[in-house]
């Protein structure tokens, strides 16, 4: 029978849904009012837009109340509480700082203690009420956030954690309520490494993390994201992470997990109740994620959990830092527990490569606990329905609708602060989504970037789908997979310098000492020889600095000016190898000796040069060629080359860097480089390199 929604005969009752806001979690912040991403606005923010949709009104709307130091000391250690409790108080005014420093990132003012007992109370008291019945589901807007915390210490923006003090009143407090399964999700986009240890030898709560790992490399840094951390003891298969290995992850990725990890397990656990930790840090837009969620996204994986528990979930608010998408998003989240269906397109169809290869290895290593995860999933599922990363980072510069390969369309992006300060959206209320579904969708196809390159096509991908796996009696070296994973993409290498002497250029990539070096190089650990070659103009200055060098001896060496200058050409000899060994030449142009376990410059890095024009390696502070540009694409690759910081520029131009002219044995191997690439005659060369002057 249809049912017609102004029928009052068949009008349905809304969900309850409990709404918690308190005004008074605004008064932690910085002590001096600096800027910080997670700030009072934050909440302010999502109130304003529910009340501006009218949603505050068909809601049941709470305020909080500090919770009782009893129920905290459930997951806190009665020390940590004590400090919480005491540290906003006067005789700690000038302590404050000290012990905000102790911490990882965390700040502290006279607001803090205030704001933490009531986003733990806040969470507490709707769980409850999600719990008792008395609303069907719940969101708490609550600051600070609270799933880094961990038992003894404050961390990563959160004082207490809140969903974790939660859960522990419900198992321990009220256990009249006989609620014995506890389902956390937890979709902000760094690891809850602290909820995770909290219930790490529990069954009672299944604790599920979806998070930016980034090979350990990602906020928190190091394991405790890792796939593997699967709970010990009655705990054992009671924890599940997926770890993304990149940025740019979106509404396809989420959803593939959500439908081959999230929902069987959910289905096969039965949870009572489902805690959401809702950070709202993967979403587009976001200045810390770097991910790609929208609000529709976020919708569609929360009605997916509403079919477990009998819909009784409570969400508590986590991180999120773009004003604009944060509160849309939630938004979209309130509307949903409201009833609200709408049928959404699928905005982004295709999950990543690796999105395919994380779902296979979590199910491989809970499989021994979750039945269900013993099926293989049919090949069908992802071959032909999985992009590769590289893609995406092309789609973000637009390629030219004839498909041309010389392009560099200034499209307008999401800007990425990277201290998170300040989101420039761009234009009027267009969401992020706009721009990346007008740039993204229509230049994939004409992209024929992956056909001809075996690292990116279908069936390599089938294969290495479960290839960790199968090497794994305990651990893969972080240093193996990002190697593996980054010999899969090829980039274009632009060398102005020297490396535009192939013979030169080679020591780098196989090792060896050539003509007029003064100390022979280790060579990549991948000694392929570059896949093709070709020259290019770029209107960046070139110019030499710098007084001596290890490998030519007195004398400056070539660097590029990181701005571009239209009036100014510069010859660059492009070289296309994989990003494994574009690692390896960076490190070796910057005379680091290691080989660091991590890469320096990943698949992030490069949608960030692609973003941003440039890009400095991860934790590298200091080296001489630190600074990757991007020149643009050639037949759907990136060109990248590295030079000098901006600011050192300017320290060469003010005199503070000596600029000098290079060395004999320098000047003729770039001149070699120039007459062998056939781009100029030895005299042209030579006036040619006379004329680069900053
Ligand atoms: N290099 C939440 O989203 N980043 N916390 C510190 C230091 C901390 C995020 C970077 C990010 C914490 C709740
Ligand atoms: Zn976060």
């Amino acid at each position: 029978m249809e049912e017609s929604a102004t029928s009052p005969l068949n009008h349905r009752r809304e969900p309850r849904v409990g709404l918690l806001y308190d005004e008074r979690m605004c008064r932690h912040d910085t002590p001096n009012g600096e800027d910080h991403p997670e700030c009072p606005q934050r909440i302010k923010a999502i109130w304003h837009e529910l009340e501006s949709a009218g949603v505050t009104q068909r809601c049941l709307v709470f305020g909080a109340e500090e919770v009782k130091d009893s129920y905290v000391a459930g997951v806190h250690t009665g020390k940590h509480v004590d400090l919480i409790r005491r540290v906003s108080s006067r005789q700690f005014n000038s302590r404050r700082k000290k012990i905000a420093a102790n911490f990882n990132s965390i700040y502290l003012n006279d607001g803090s203690s205030e704001s933490a007992f009531l986003a733990a109370g806040g969470v507490l008291r709707l769980t409850e009420k999600v719990a008792t019945g008395e609303i069907n589901s719940g969101v708490a807007i609550v600051r600070p956030p609270g799933h880094h915390a961990e038992h003894d210490q404050a961390m990563g923006f959160c004082l207490f954690n809140n969903v974790a003090v939660a859960a522990n009143f419900l198992l321990n407090h009220r256990t009249d309520l006989g609620i014995k399964k506890i389902l956390i999700v937890d979709w902000d986009v760094h690891h809850g490494n602290g909820t995770q240890k909290m219930f790490w030898n529990d069954s009672h709560v299944l604790f599920f993390s979806v998070h930016r790992f980034d090979y350990g490399g990602f906020y928190p840094a190091g394991d405790d994201g890792s796939h593997m951390m699967i709970g010990e003891g009655l705990g054992a298969g009671f924890n599940i992470n997926v770890p993304w290995e990149h940025g740019l992850c979106g509404d396809a990725d989420y959803h593939a997990v959500w439908d081959h990890i999230l929902m069987p397990v959910a289905d096969s656990y039965n949870p009572d109740i489902i805690l959401l930790s809702g950070g709202f840090d993967a979403a587009m837009g976001d200045p810390l994620g770097g991910c790609c969620v929208t609000p529709e996204g976020y919708s569609i994986m929360l009605k997916k959990l509403m079919k477990f528990a009998d819909g009784k979930i409570m969400m508590a608010l986590e991180g999120g830092y773009n004003l604009k998408t944060l509160s849309k998003s939630v938004l979209a989240c309130v509307n949903t527990l409201l009833g609200e269906t709408s049928n959404f397109e699928k905005l982004d169809a295709k999950p990543f490569q690796s999105t395919w290869r994380v779902i296979c290895k979590v199910r491989h290593e809970l499989s021994p606990f979750w039945p269900v995860f013993s099926e293989q999933l049919p090949k069908e599922l992802f071959v032909g329905k999985e992009k590769p990363l590289i893609y995406e980072c092309f789609c973000r510069v637009a390629p030219s609708q004839d498909g041309s390969s010389e392009t560099d369309s200034e499209v307008e992006l999401i800007k990425d602060d990277s201290d998170g300060l300040e989101v420039d959206l761009g234009r009027s209320d267009r969401l992020p989504i706009d721009d990346l579904i007008d740039n993204v969708t229509s230049p994939l196809s004409k992209l024929n970037i992956g056909n001809e390159n075996e690292a990116t096509s279908l069936d390599s991908n089938a294969q290495s789908c479960l290839e960790p796996m199968v090497m794994a009696d305990g651990m893969v070296s972080s240093a193996q997979l990002w190697r593996s994973h980054l010999s899969k993409v090829d980039i274009w290498y632009g060398c102005y310098g020297s490396n535009m002497w192939m013979p030169r250029f080679l020591c780098y990539i196989q090792g060896g000492q050539a003509e007029g070096m003064q100390n022979p190089c280790r060579g990549s650990k991948d000694k392929t020889p570059p896949k093709d070659i070709l020259w290019k103009m770029v209107t960046h200055q070139l110019f030499f600095g710098r007084s001596y060098t290890k490998t030519w001896g007195e004398g400056g060496v070539a660097f590029l000016h990181p701005k571009t200058n239209d009036a100014t050409k510069t010859h660059v000899c492009l070289y296309r190898i994989t990003l494994e060994q574009f690692n390896d030449v960076l490190l070796q142009e910057n005379l680091l000796e290691e080989d660091p376990g991590l890469p320096l410059f990943d698949l992030s890095a490069i949608d960030s040069v692609v973003q941003n024009k440039s890009a400095t390696p991860l934790g590298v502070k200091e080296g001489w060629y630190i600074n990757v540009l991007y020149l643009g694409n050639e037949r759907g690759l990136p060109i990248i080359t590295m030079t000098c910081m901006e600011k050192d520029a300017e320290e060469f131009k003010s005199g503070q860097l000596p600029l000098c002219r290079p060395s004999k044995a320098y000047e003729s191997t770039l001149v070699k480089g120039l007459v062998e690439g056939k781009q100029l005659s030895e005299e042209e060369a030579v006036d040619y390199l006379r004329k680069a002057t900053l």
